[in-house]
């Protein structure tokens, strides 16, 4: 268990804070928390987006009442002279002009996650990892709930932790979501549990290299003390590697091994072993969400929680109410015989290796969408061996073409419906239109869960057409 006697460092306090002149990057959901908090603490605030007037109205009008003052078409250098702080957003690239020329000044540029970390005495725990982190998160969530209601979940999953974070005592636990863009602008964030579930490559776009996204997620154990503990996956050398470092405790999962610091799987049993003590803490029965990932999650999920102080009761009940998140392997619906699932959140080639391995039955995949730079060989025997059809949308179409047509028939589809409607035509009834994409949403979406959303529309849809009586 976490002892938490050591006083942990931050950046800036509360008081140091009130007295900049801040520049917030990027006015998405990020920046207008962060300015909203800066606010209420009483510092100066300008913010900056590269958007149109048009795009922002009522949020703008928010941040005008709140003495926010704000340039927009751009993130100009002009515009941040006069600050003493640059809180940035997760997506805007620590590459652009603005913040090379701030950094070249020595002003300091940190990120929402830390701004929160500065103004709350909350306990801290983070996950991060290239897939099933909200899962993982959530998980935790509903399980710390069933012994807590001093319990808040946030971050990446989409809630800024800056609006839920500031001003909870030592008494409240953060669960938080954390992505590496998240993690490249912290400088004393210190959870007092970490877990790290897994990296393959993704957001390659963003980062030079493969080993730069590994090093952004080993950031995570940088300022961990002694007292903290880091969940690490060991069946992921990546992760393994990525944690080599940390200096705090380290306890581990595996879905292969027993292991003798850690949770592991024993025929139908999770277990937690500590030294010598074991305790079993569900039947792998109890857990409702499927495939062998989620049991990963539920692993990282129980030792979290162990770590946190409860007993194996209180984490299987929670294991046992968990039904999962939207967007994740949903079922979406059934036509004709036919199932219907909807994997929007799979935005990389890792997580649509996932699905395809999760699902059991021939498979018309639906793929495509604005591409991170991600492999597509990697998943070509699974493609091979389960897949029909595939229906190619958005900007990475041709890639998927190129990819898998020598594996398997590739159709290029002009849009979702279209391609829902052709999935629909070729299934025969047992099989399964899967939507996992493999890519980002915004070359058409305004994110995954607009793609989520419109996919189990048409669903919907057409399952009204195909169950309308017809004429005569
Ligand atoms: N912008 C600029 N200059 C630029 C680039 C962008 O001003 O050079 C502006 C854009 O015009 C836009 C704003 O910055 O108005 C966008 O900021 P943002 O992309 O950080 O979006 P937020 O709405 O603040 O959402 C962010 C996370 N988004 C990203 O990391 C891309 C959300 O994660 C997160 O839920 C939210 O903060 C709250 O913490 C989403 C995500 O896709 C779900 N995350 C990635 C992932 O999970 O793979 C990392
Ligand atoms: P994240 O928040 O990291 O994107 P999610 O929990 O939203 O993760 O899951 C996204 C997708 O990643 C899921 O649809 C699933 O296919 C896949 N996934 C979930 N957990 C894991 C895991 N432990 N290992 C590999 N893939 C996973």
């Amino acid at each position: 268990m976490i002892t938490g006697t050591m006083e942990k460092r931050k950046a800036l306090t509360a008081t140091e804070l009130r007295d900049m002149k801040v520049l917030v990057v990027g006015l998405g959901r990020s920046g207008l928390a962060a300015c909203g908090v800066l606010r209420d603490i009483g510092s100066t605030v300008k913010a900056t987006d590269t958007r149109r007037v048009e795009d922002l109205d009522s949020a703008l009008s928010e941040l005008v009442k709140r003495d926010v003052q704000v340039e927009l078409g751009r993130n100009s250098i002009e515009f941040a002279r006069d600050c003493d702080l640059l809180v940035m957003s997760p997506g805007v690239p620590l590459e652009i002009e603005l913040v090379r020329w701030a950094r070249g000044q020595s002003k300091t540029v940190i990120g929402e996650v830390e701004l929160a970390w500065c103004l709350s005495d909350a306990k801290f725990v983070a996950v991060t990892g290239t897939n099933g982190k909200s899962t993982t998160v959530s998980l935790l969530g509903t399980i710390l709930s069933g012994a807590s209601s001093r319990i808040r979940v946030g971050g990446n999953i989409g809630l800024p932790i800056s609006s839920i974070a500031r001003g909870l005592g030592p008494e409240w636990t953060m669960v938080i979501e954390v992505s590496s863009f998240q993690l490249d602008t912290c400088l004393s964030f210190s959870p007092s549990v970490s877990v790290l579930l897994n990296i393959t490559p993704d957001h390659l776009d963003r980062y030079p290299s493969y080993e730069a996204y590994v090093e952004s997620k080993a950031q995570m154990f940088a300022n961990q003390t002694a007292d903290d503990i880091a969940i690490i996956n060991h069946d992921d050398k990546e992760s393994l590697k990525a944690s080599r470092d940390a200096i705090c405790r380290k306890q581990f999962f595996s879905l292969t091994e027993e292991l003798d610091e850690g949770a592991f799987v024993r025929g139908e049993r999770v277990v937690v072993r500590a030294g010598r003590e074991e305790r079993e803490i569900f039947l792998t029965q109890d857990l409702r969400i499927r495939g062998p990932h989620n049991l990963a999650n539920s692993l990282a999920a129980s030792l979290a929680a162990t770590a946190l102080g409860l007993e194996p009761e209180v984490i299987r009940r929670g294991v046992r109410e968990f039904e999962g998140l939207e967007h994740r392997l949903e079922f979406a619906g059934s036509i004709g015989g036919v199932d219907f699932i909807n994997d929007s959140k799979a935005t990389n080639v890792d997580s649509l290796e996932t699905a395809l391995k999760a699902v059991t039955s021939p498979v018309v995949l639906i793929a495509g969408g604005r591409d991170k730079g991600g492999d597509f060989s990697q998943v070509a025997t699974l493609v091979g061996e389960k897949v029909k059809m595939v229906y190619a949308i958005g900007e990475a179409r041709e890639k998927l073409r190129d990819a898998f047509s020598a594996l398997t028939e590739v159709r290029l589809a002009g849009d979702l419906e279209a391609a829902v409607r052709g999935a629909l035509g070729v299934a025969v009834p047992s099989d399964v239109v899967l939507l996992s994409p493999g890519c980002a949403s915004f070359d058409m979406f305004d994110d995954f869960e607009h793609r989520g959303r419109v996919f189990k529309e048409i669903v919907m849809k057409l399952k009204q057409e195909n169950e309308a009586p017809s004429d005569g």
